[in-house]
């Protein structure tokens, strides 16, 4: 099957009795994508197949694992290397979706009592509406970070991470540690 197709192939080069309109010219100046869906003609129902485990996987966050084992299922055994190729991309696409995602989601991370010191850091942390804060207490005593009279009251343990995820309207908060707030350990929310 796969070499029949690969002879057609050779053969339809030779043939050279197509004629170039200019809308074709142009179709072969965006990367000729017709031509790269010829070739995955014949792999349209394993093409299918991916795409549906792509689409699957990306809701349940998964894609990666998924599409390896569509590779050693699929692609490997068939010697497939075209699709090979294709699954690749998709991982790789996969995985800078991801981490774009992750960066979107604007990871922002507390320290509270560096150096056992009484204080957070930064003492200003800016986030959006629905960002999740991580607590790391750094230090060898408890803390908390309270946003005082919005809900917000977290009891943080010595190296422990917390986190809290900050659902408030946008504006500038004061927030505190209520163990320490006598000895300046405090600062600023910023929700936008
Ligand atoms: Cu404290």
């Amino acid at each position: 099957m796969a070499a029949t197709q690969t002879n057609r192939d050779t053969h339809g080069h030779g043939r050279g009795q197509r004629t170039v309109t200019a809308a074709e010219k142009s179709q072969a100046r965006e990367v000729s994508l017709r031509r790269i869906g010829r070739l995955f003609g014949p792999y349209r129902w394993p093409l299918a197949v991916v795409t549906a485990i792509i689409v699957a996987s990306s809701l349940v966050g998964l894609a990666s694992p998924f599409l390896l084992r569509a590779i050693i299922d699929t692609a490997l055994p068939e010697k497939n290397v075209q699709l090979l190729a294709w699954l690749v991309l998709a991982m790789v696409a996969v995985a800078c979706s991801k981490q774009a995602g992750a960066k979107e989601g604007g990871a922002v991370t507390v320290q509270e009592g560096p150096g056992n010191a009484f204080s957070f850091s930064p003492s200003t942390v800016t986030v959006t509406k629905g960002r999740t804060i991580t607590l790391d207490n750094v230090s060898n005593v408890p803390h908390t970070f309270t946003v005082t009279g919005q809900g917000i009251d977290l009891e943080t343990q010595p190296g422990k991470t917390s986190t809290v995820t900050i659902n408030l309207p946008p504006g500038t908060y004061p927030f505190i540690c209520r163990f320490h707030v006598s000895l300046g350990m405090k600062g600023t929310l910023v929700v936008r």
